[in-house]
């Protein structure tokens, strides 16, 4: 092309017609890339069909101002998370006075009814696989207020009780997403299943997991006091937690004491992921600090950091912290919920016991995840 346009027009110099070159190539290979994704975004959509009926009255309303051409809806989607790379204003936004909840929570339904639509069954990129009684389900609530998460709200349990079922199973369990999003499931007895790692691993070695941990005397406190209000003939804890009292030899076959054993089943998850891939939430520091602990997590799923202190309020009766706005419903949600069991009284004997049995697992458990989260 240049050699062609150099002799039909000897009088410009060489130089002005090679930025002319230069310049059209630019402009062809932009058209070529807009061209190219606008394909791709269509096949992803819907097969073939540029602007489909607006059948949807429901998501339509829900995709408010947007256009009702699918293929624009999904585009300016992702479009707008791509400009929010690198960008502040949306977090600007959401200080605006009054615009909290109405924001982020369109923003959220809008993405929920956009990858409902568009999006597909994948199998989960993250976990969060531990610990009983650690505040799993408020980990799941919270994070799965951020648009780019789609979350299974119930415990599928694929990776201990329904292995056998097989990934197209589990796969078909998934809620639909958008390749931009994160699928997320959380079935916290995974943590202590000795199979557990190794198969997660099979499905994807590269599978995020999260953990929230806390205190394994209060968590074995709780783990009763759940089993106590369901089968109130059980034991006493004292009972339960040790072989015998005076030489202070506590059962560890106990699985309320087991599972907090935690650098034991750490070990285990270590011999098939890398530490850098699992994150452990402090199950204390999400009561007192539920923003920062969830900022956390966001950086490690690699999110933008929606979900801040504007999502919680704290409930002084309760004593947990709540969101305002949760996922599926416009009542605010709190951590503690059905949770707001008073503890069984146990001995302080009985703790100070419990403590010392539990301190040496737990200094190993700070060695090895690099963090103190200061149990003892
Ligand atoms: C606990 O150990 C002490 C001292 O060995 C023994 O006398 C007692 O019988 C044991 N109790 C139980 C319940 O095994
Ligand atoms: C706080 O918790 C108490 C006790 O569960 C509940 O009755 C009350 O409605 C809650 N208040 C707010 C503002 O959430
Ligand atoms: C969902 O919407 C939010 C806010 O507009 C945006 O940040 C995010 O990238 C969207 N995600 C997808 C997958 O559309």
């Amino acid at each position: 092309m240049a050699h062609r346009f150099l002799s039909s027009a000897n009088r410009f110099s060489a130089r002005f017609a090679f930025i002319f070159t230069v310049s059209l190539s630019c402009t062809y290979l932009c058209y070529s890339i807009i061209f190219c994704r606008g394909t791709i975004m269509t096949n992803q959509g819907y097969e073939g069909k540029r602007c489909p009926p607006s059948k949807n009255a429901g998501g339509k309303k829900l995709l408010g101002k947007l256009d009702n051409c699918a293929s624009l809806e999904v585009r300016s989607a992702l479009d707008e998370s791509a400009a929010q790379r690198g960008s502040n204003d949306l977090r600007d936004q959401s200080k605006a006075p009054g615009s909290f909840g109405g924001h982020w929570t369109e923003a959220k339904l809008r993405n929920m009814s956009v990858a409902q639509k568009y999006g597909n069954k994948k199998l989960p990129n993250a976990l969060i696989v531990g610990v009983k009684k650690g505040g799993t389900r408020a980990v799941l609530e919270f994070i799965r207020i951020h648009p780019d998460v789609r979350a299974l709200g119930t415990e599928p349990h694929f990776f201990d009780r329904n292995y056998d079922r097989g990934l197209d199973w589990y796969r078909g369990l998934m809620p639909r997403t958008l390749d931009s999003q994160i699928t997320l499931e959380k079935t916290p007895s995974y943590f202590v299943t000795r199979e557990a790692p190794r198969r997660i691993a099979g499905m994807s070695p590269e599978t995020k997991l999260i953990v929230v941990v806390r205190n394994p005397v209060t968590r074995a406190i709780s783990d009763y006091t759940q089993t106590l209000s369901k089968k109130p003939d059980i034991p006493t804890f004292e009972e339960l937690a040790f072989k015998n009292r005076s030489l202070g030899l506590v059962d560890t076959s106990w699985n309320a004491i087991r599972i907090g054993m935690y650098i034991l089943h750490l070990e285990n998850w270590l011999q098939y992921f890398r530490l850098s891939q699992m994150h452990f939430v402090s199950g204390e520091r999400l009561i007192t600090d539920p923003a920062g602990e969830m900022g956390r997590v966001q950086d490690f799923l690699g999110l933008k950091r929606i979900i801040t202190d504007k999502h919680f309020y704290f409930n002084r009766t309760k004593g947990f912290p709540c969101l305002k706005k949760p996922e599926s419903s416009s009542q605010p949600r709190c951590l503690g919920k059905s949770k707001g069991r008073t503890h069984v009284q146990i001995d302080q004997e009985v703790i100070e016991q419990l403590v010392e049995f539990y301190r040496p697992f737990n200094i190993k458990f700070y060695e090895t995840v690099g963090q103190d989260f200061k149990w003892d």
